[in-house]
């Protein structure tokens, strides 16, 4: 596939999320789409949630040690949307306003899953802090990366090694398959926005799809105002 078939936007850069549960591969696909659109003479910005800014990322140690676990499902969902606040305003829209790419590691679709689905935090709730965090700022694409639960866990375990499981890391199976089940639907209910991938391949094939599905979403024949790479 020739790389100028995803064209650049003119003025605001493109926005886009992975999602996935647990060893999906999202960080391992992130870099490889990075590279391959720099190659293409589009600037990239990789961040991730929480974190990304370095307000937020107090706030991830936070969470990630289960302080937020302890606080209960309602308080941990508001550590999370402290974080989205300052990274989406202190780097997501400047970037996005600079005409760089944004490619983020989790976003509000983890809310939704992990608080929303599994902590059982009401939508009124979400809704709410999404609309003082995130605003109208959608994701133009999200990815969300699909993978057996076990076949993620033993990715996440190797990876790991002898070091300790986070706060998520340390949830059973049935967390792990309910999860999965969420992004899934999350997938058919916003088709617009969400392309599943089928990650249990090798890295190499997953960029591939990763990168068919951008090909298909910014296409020249899909982006209206837009100017091939430099
Ligand atoms: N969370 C939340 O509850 N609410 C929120 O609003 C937000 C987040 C934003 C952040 O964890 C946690 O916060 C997350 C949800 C919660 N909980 N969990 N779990 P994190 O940032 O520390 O980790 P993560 O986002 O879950 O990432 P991950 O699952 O740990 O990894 P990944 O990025 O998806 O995968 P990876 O690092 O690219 O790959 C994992 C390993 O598999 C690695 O050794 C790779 O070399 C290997 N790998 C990758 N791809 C492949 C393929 N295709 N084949 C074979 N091996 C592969």
């Amino acid at each position: 596939m020739p790389e100028g078939t995803v064209q650049r936007a003119q003025g605001r850069g493109r926005f886009i999320s992975f999602e996935g549960g647990e060893g999906a591969g999202k960080s391992t696909q992130i870099k490889k789409l990075s590279s391959r659109l720099n190659a293409a003479n589009v600037r990239t910005l990789i961040t991730r949630e929480p974190g990304g800014s370095p307000g937020a990322e107090i706030v991830r140690h936070l969470v990630l040690s289960g302080m937020g676990k302890l606080l209960g499902p309602d308080a941990e969902t508001l550590l999370f949307a402290a974080a989205r606040d300052d990274h989406v305003r202190t780097v997501i829209q400047p970037a996005l306003a600079q005409g760089t790419w944004v490619l983020c590691d989790r976003f509000a679709d983890s809310t939704r899953v992990y608080q929303g689905r599994l902590g059982r935090v009401e939508p009124a709730v979400l809704n709410a802090m999404e609309r003082v965090t995130i605003g109208d700022l959608k994701p133009d694409l999200t990815l969300i990366l699909d993978v057996p639960v076990e076949v993620g866990l033993r990715r996440a375990a190797a990876r790991r090694g002898n070091a300790t499981a986070d706060r998520f890391e340390s949830e059973d199976v049935r967390f792990h398959e309910e999860l999965r089940e969420a992004y899934r639907e999350i997938a058919v209910a916003e088709p617009g926005r969400c392309v599943l991938i089928d990650a249990s391949a090798d890295a190499d094939a997953v960029a591939a799809r990763v990168w068919d599905a951008l090909r298909r979403r910014f296409s020249a024949a899909s982006t209206a105002s837009a100017a091939s790479p430099a």
